[in-house]
């Protein structure tokens, strides 16, 4: 049995579009963030000690950050969605997976919370927004003709990258990157991806 702990406005939501495309049953958990902190409720804390939304439980084992989620999920049921192990492909997988989260959500959150400090930030403001251009545009280019990362199909990556490829557009940079417009577009009408809004957790 699969069970996602379901955080709203996260990255939780990659996992459901995973779950849905996947097609294996699963039930979900959801939780709200605070009205005031917008942090994610103490009930997260007791299923694991960092709180943190993604969480699967498959068979009872519990699996926390989302590109793991998306790799044993891939594996075990969409292998499909992982180029096979030993060709170039899978290096360039490997790679994207860790730089969306390892990556590209550095400055993504410097951006957020110095963002927060008004003046006081302003010294750092231009090094953040050099490293969120870099790093959009490096996404950008990896993009390939079929408008897909690593593979010419869905992949884990397109999983993993639909996160800050959504944050490109929400940060206004849809017209500096049309490649990234394209494919968030692209994903978001993909049958699964409707079926994941249309349950209605956010
Ligand atoms: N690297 C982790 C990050 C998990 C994470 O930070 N999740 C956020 C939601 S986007 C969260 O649970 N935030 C609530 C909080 O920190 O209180 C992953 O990819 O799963």
């Amino acid at each position: 049995m699969i069970r996602l702990h379901h955080l709203n406005r996260s990255r939780s939501h990659r996992i459901l579009w995973l779950l849905e495309e996947i097609g294996q049953p699963y039930e979900v958990i959801a939780y709200a963030r605070d009205a005031k902190t917008n942090l994610a409720p103490a009930e997260l804390l007791e299923v694991h000690p960092l709180g943190k939304s993604p969480m699967v439980e498959i068979d009872d084992r519990l699996v926390t950050e989302s590109a793991a989620i998306t790799e044993v999920l891939c594996t075990r049921f969409a292998p499909q969605m992982i180029p096979d192990a030993a060709s170039d492909a899978h290096i360039t997988h490997l790679e994207l997976m860790h730089f969306a989260e390892g990556s590209v959500m550095t400055p993504v959150l410097l951006n957020l919370y110095v963002g927060r400090l008004g003046e006081a930030g302003a010294p750092l403001h231009p090094r953040i927004q050099a490293e969120l251009h870099s790093h959009f545009a490096y996404m950008e280019r990896m993009l390939r003709p079929s408008g897909h990362f690593v593979q010419d199909d869905l992949s884990a990556a397109d999983i993993m990258l639909s996160f800050p490829a959504e944050i490109v557009l929400r940060l206004g940079f849809g017209d500096t990157f049309p490649r990234l417009a394209d494919f968030v577009a692209a994903m978001q009408a993909r049958p699964a991806y409707a079926r994941a809004v249309a349950l209605g957790y956010e």
